[in-house]
């Protein structure tokens, strides 16, 4: 059975993007290869792109497709084992879990992180109960820690834009408000690594991501340093790993900005979307040629479709 978790599940990378590009191509060239099966979508948070993405790679596919916000129409699902369940939860992953895997043949999940308990979080509790309980390959759609149908859909865009061999590519904290996961950074950071770029992440000091993630990324505090001859900036927000979940700042310094973009090698600007404009990135980059965000979005539909791929093939 092939999980769709993280980059561990991936045997090459190069082929996987080949595989996507591929798709992008030529979409409907498998479209019975999930034919009579089933994929379930569980989303225990909103979405837009993953949600009509994934769905979309997996008809292109000729999978059926069953999509539910379990956060908001299902039952209450308990995680933990030997609780007991006199409070909010009304049913047990134990049992939803087995239920929905016998309905379907691939279980697509999206559990964000709770950002108030880091262990708990970085443990993937929710994807190791299904994972042990419905008995069917699961896919990741953004869990605590990583999002990789993201970061496949990035490297794909790197891959389509790139005009150097090995492109400069700076991740940046912006600034925001509210405490969000770690998630994208994570796993954007997890799937460069492997890719023949240079990988530089800038953040104000108590941001710094968890190390097994950042791997041969070179940290460096001062943004306007980092992006200094950069062909990709990647924005994203973030709360605090170290003092978890924390917005320890949100100086609207580090608000992307043409004067920003200015400093790169005519750079583009990447981001996985929502943003909340002239907060993280301002309307003139947004709007203008070096934005790629619409491109990145279209391309999760191809990542989902090359990662779905994998996982039925080993059905
Ligand atoms: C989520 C996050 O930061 O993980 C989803 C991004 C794809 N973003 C928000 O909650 C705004
Ligand atoms: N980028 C992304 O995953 O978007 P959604 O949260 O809208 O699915």
């Amino acid at each position: 059975m092939k999980h769709f978790l993280s980059i561990k599940d991936v045997t090459d990378l190069n082929q996987l993007i080949s595989n996507g590009i591929a798709a992008k191509r030529n979409p409907f060239a498998e479209s019975e290869l999930g034919k009579n099966k089933t994929i379930g979508l569980l989303f225990f948070n909103s979405s837009l792109r993953t949600r009509i993405s994934t769905q979309k790679a997996a008809q292109n596919l000729g999978l059926n497709v069953i999509t539910m916000n379990v956060g908001q129409d299902g039952w209450g699902l308990e995680m933990e084992e030997g609780v007991i369940m006199n409070g909010d939860k009304a049913e047990h992953v134990k049992e939803a879990a087995a239920v929905i895997g016998s309905y379907c043949d691939i279980i697509g999940i999206r559990s964000f992180a709770g950002l108030q308990d880091r262990e708990k979080d970085y443990s993937e509790i929710v994807f190791q109960q299904f994972k042990k309980y419905a008995e069917v390959p699961i896919v990741n759609l953004e869990s605590a820690t990583r999002h990789p149908l993201q970061s496949l859909a990035d490297c794909i865009t790197i891959e389509e834009f790139k005009i150097k061999k090995r492109p400069k590519v700076v991740l940046t904290w912006l600034p925001h408000f509210k405490a969000l996961p770690q998630a994208v950074a994570n796993s954007f950071c997890e799937w460069m690594n492997p890719m023949d770029v240079e990988l530089v992440i800038t953040h104000p000091e108590g941001y710094d991501l968890a190390p097994e993630f950042v791997g041969k990324g070179q940290v460096i505090y001062d943004q306007d340093k980092a992006l200094e001859g950069a062909d990709f900036v990647y924005g994203k927000n973030w709360s605090s790993y170290e003092h978890y979940g924390q917005v320890l700042t949100s100086d609207p310094s580090w608000m992307i900005t043409e004067a920003k973009m200015a400093r790169t090698d005519n750079g583009k600007f990447m981001h996985c979307l929502p943003l909340r404009r002239n907060m993280k990135v301002a309307d003139e980059v947004l709007d203008g040629p070096r934005s790629l965000v619409i491109e990145q979005a279209a391309n999760r539909e191809w990542s989902a479709q090359a990662a779905l791929r994998e996982v039925i093939l080993e059905l």
